[in-house]
């Protein structure tokens, strides 16, 4: 049962009990209505508390259901919130720990409410692609005033109770005993007689309601460029300005249906469970267990290994950086305590909690400084004899049960862990550059990893506010592997007509925080040669246009040299297309007797996103990734993909499998066409009528 009854000195209890967070579905909603009724019959009770379970007063309606038949199965959360609302007898929300979206419009419609210090308190479903559809836009401007509940609604922030304690929100706060104090409380009201008070009956006092909402819509309205919801907040509350409550809630229940459906919600939607649902192994259940990490060491000082130095002194943990000179320890130090002040002259750190941090670094350049890490990272060249020094050597030094990571991105994670005698403590965390800044974080499983390893590393993920994703071994994981089929789609447009500008202008309109010439350019186009260079030598018969070699050959590396695809003026990182280079794309069709044809826009975003979605299929089929949200996880958080459309496989899905499928055998059939055999899972699917989230 998801809600429970009882009665506690003439006062009906009603407990919502649906864990993890109390979500308002059919089942807690009926419950809570069930509730009521009976409290309502019995005339031994004189009110009604109602109060959440576990950690939550409650999160909100159950997303879950949203696009289901049970989310508009009645009793609604309409139905309940007036129910509650219309009660004789007084009904009290007792809030504690988290009184989100749903949860949040159901207490304002008690009469009532009661909260403990320290509760989350939003209404986040802007987050979510939608907005407040319980009365929320109409309520909270009436409980707290237009001001702080527009921020609140169009930011979906969480505000701590004891900051809106006096804004009218709460009728008490209580310390302590919150059950307690709701239900005697509720004795005192409950003696009181009717009618009791409703927020709906409230007024919007502000001098100039109109004025600040037009203030609010010119702020909102370049930040919510792609995402239709935050407008959409204003308006209904606007609505309910102008209008009235019951007015502005049908404008309310208007904008929530159109905007449940629309793709940008199911794409946020689609990111919270997608993260979630990273960090959850298949075979590596919840309660496997962790090792204790306390201090961390990371060998390199470079750019990446300062980076991750960083992440874990920000958590709090105490790192031993290692190097094998001086100067590049004093450098990669340097360079750390830059990034920092460079936090503090933002407002973003503390000059104290600068300190703090590097206090907890502590640099060294022995080995024997990591004897007491429990978890070791190496951030050195990517060369497997490099990395067969470091693995022998922290076989030797590290303790028993330590954990030994490398940051690879490309070297196979079995083969490092051979260069120890214990290749279960082995694994692989890709930290993505900047790494004291992207989210991202790939955890490669190796074949012997030991289960309690990864479940360490993935908690350990959440502590230093990472992403994690678990990958298989193969050559460039989820990410690098995908991205190199979506840059060889790139290069061959080149080389059938288009310029580096344009195809990177219509990628970046369809969303994409970079196109791949820039990116490229930013990245150094030197590593992309590097790992041509070993394709031509691995796969011969892997099919490549050779026109990002040409331009390699004549030094263009991108920003770090002042030119690559594009020219690059000194000390600005603008990209300004480059007369030499679109002659030199040019020069090179005619030497392969290409006929340059004029190639869409269309035609760009298709091919370099199905290329990603295709590659993404194989890792699928392959059980590289274990579930198709990892690998939106993946672009979401490490590659720029747009958020509003939810990463490629997602993507796929809303463009439908069977049309994804139809254009890759287009493009099949075109010059440089055979990169384009749509994986076994892209036909299965397709033809099941299904998608990869389905
Ligand atoms: C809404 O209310 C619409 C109404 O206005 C109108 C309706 C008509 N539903 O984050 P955690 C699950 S929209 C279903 O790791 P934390 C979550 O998936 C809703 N499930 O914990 C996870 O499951 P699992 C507006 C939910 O302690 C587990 O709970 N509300 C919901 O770090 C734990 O989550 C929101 O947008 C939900 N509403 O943080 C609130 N919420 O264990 C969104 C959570 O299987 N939620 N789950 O992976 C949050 O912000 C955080 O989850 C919360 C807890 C702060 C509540």
């Amino acid at each position: 049962m998801a809600v429970d009854y009882t009665t506690r000195n003439g006062i009906a209890v009603i407990t919502l009990n649906n864990p993890p967070v109390n979500g308002l579905g059919f089942s807690t909603r009926l419950g809570i209505v069930e509730g009521v009724e009976r409290a309502q019959a019995d005339a031994s009770v004189s009110a009604i508390v109602i109060v959440g379970a576990g950690k939550a007063f409650s999160g909100g309606a159950d997303i879950t259901e949203f696009n289901t038949p049970k989310a508009t199965q009645e009793p609604t959360l309409h139905t309940v919130i007036k129910v509650v609302e219309g009660s004789t007898k007084p009904v009290v929300a007792a809030i504690h720990s988290v009184a989100m979206g749903g949860g949040l419009e159901l207490a304002l419609g008690a009469h009532y409410r009661v909260a403990l210090a320290g509760a989350q308190i939003a209404l986040p479903e802007v987050k979510l692609g939608i907005l407040p559809g319980a009365g929320g836009t109409q309520r909270l401007p009436r409980a707290v005033g237009l001001e702080t509940a527009l921020n609140m609604i169009v930011s979906g922030a969480p505000v701590m109770s004891e900051k809106l304690a006096g804004a009218g929100l709460f009728d008490q706060m209580a310390e302590g005993d919150l059950l307690g104090e709701a239900v005697k409380f509720a004795q005192k009201v409950g003696a009181q007689s009717g009618p009791h008070p409703k927020v709906r009956d409230r007024k919007i006092e502000h001098p100039n309601a109109e004025g600040f909402i037009q203030f609010t819509r010119n702020m909102v309205t370049p930040m919510a460029k792609n995402f239709p919801a935050p407008l959409k907040c204003i308006d209904a509350v606007d609505a309910g300005v102008k209008l009235g409550f019951d007015k502005g809630l049908a404008a309310e229940r208007e904008c929530f249906v159109a905007l449940v459906q629309t793709p940008e919600s199911r794409a946020l939607r689609h990111a919270f469970f997608g993260e979630r649902a990273a960090s959850k192994i298949p075979d590596v259940p919840s309660t496997t267990p962790v090792r204790k990490i306390e201090r961390v060491g990371v060998i390199g000082a470079g750019t990446m290994g300062g980076g991750i130095a960083m992440n874990f002194a920000n958590a709090g943990l105490p790192v031993t950086l290692l190097e094998t000179k001086q100067e590049a320890l004093d450098r990669g130090l340097a360079t750390i305590r830059k990034n920092y002040e460079s936090a503090v002259k933002k407002g973003r750190l503390t000059a104290e909690k600068l300190e703090e941090r590097m206090a907890l670094i502590t640099p060294t350049l022995a080995y024997e400084g990591l004897k007491d890490a429990d978890l070791i990272i190496e951030a050195v060249f990517e060369e497997l004899g490099v990395k067969e020094q470091v693995f022998s050597k922290l076989d030797q030094v590290a303790k028993r049960g330590a954990i030994l990571a490398s940051n690879t991105s490309t070297l196979d994670v079995d083969k490092i862990a051979a260069f120890t005698k214990r290749p279960e403590d082995v694994v692989g965390m890709h930290f993505f550059s900047p790494a004291n800044v992207m989210k991202l974080l790939e955890v490669v499983r190796g074949a012997k990893t030991s289960k309690d390893v990864l479940a360490t590393v993935m908690q350990l993920a959440k502590k230093i506010k990472k992403t994690a994703v678990v990958s298989g071994v193969c050559d460039g994981f989820i990410g690098n592997r995908m991205i190199e089929q979506y840059l060889r789609q790139a290069l061959f447009m080149l080389e059938e007509g288009a310029l580096p500008a344009q195809v990177d202008r219509a990628i970046e309109k369809f969303g994409f925080a970079m196109g791949p010439f820039r990116m490229s350019d930013l990245a150094g186009n030197d590593i992309g040669w590097a790992i041509r260079k070993r394709r031509y030598l691995e796969k011969p018969d892997l099919k490549y246009s050779k026109i990002a070699d040409r331009l390699c050959e004549t030094g263009r590396f991108g920003q770090k040299t002042g030119a690559g695809w594009y020219d690059y003026k000194a000390g600005d990182r603008a990209a300004h297309p480059s007369k030499i280079v679109d002659e030199m794309v040019v020069a090179y069709s005619k030497e392969r007797d290409v006929t340059r044809r004029k190639i869409s826009d269309d035609e760009i975003v298709e091919r370099l996103v199905f290329a990603l979605v295709n590659e993404g299929a194989l890792i699928l089929e392959e059980g590289i990734a274990s579930k198709a949200s990892d690998i939106d996880m993946v672009y979401l958080t490490g590659y720029g993909f747009p958020l509003y459309r939810g990463g490629p496989m997602l993507y796929a899905d809303t463009v439908g499998l069977y049309n994804v499928e139809r254009a890759m055998r287009k493009y099949a059939a075109q010059p440089n066409g055979d990169a384009w055999k749509p994986a076994a899972r892209v036909t299965e699917l397709a033809a099941a009528g299904r998608g990869f989230n389905s």
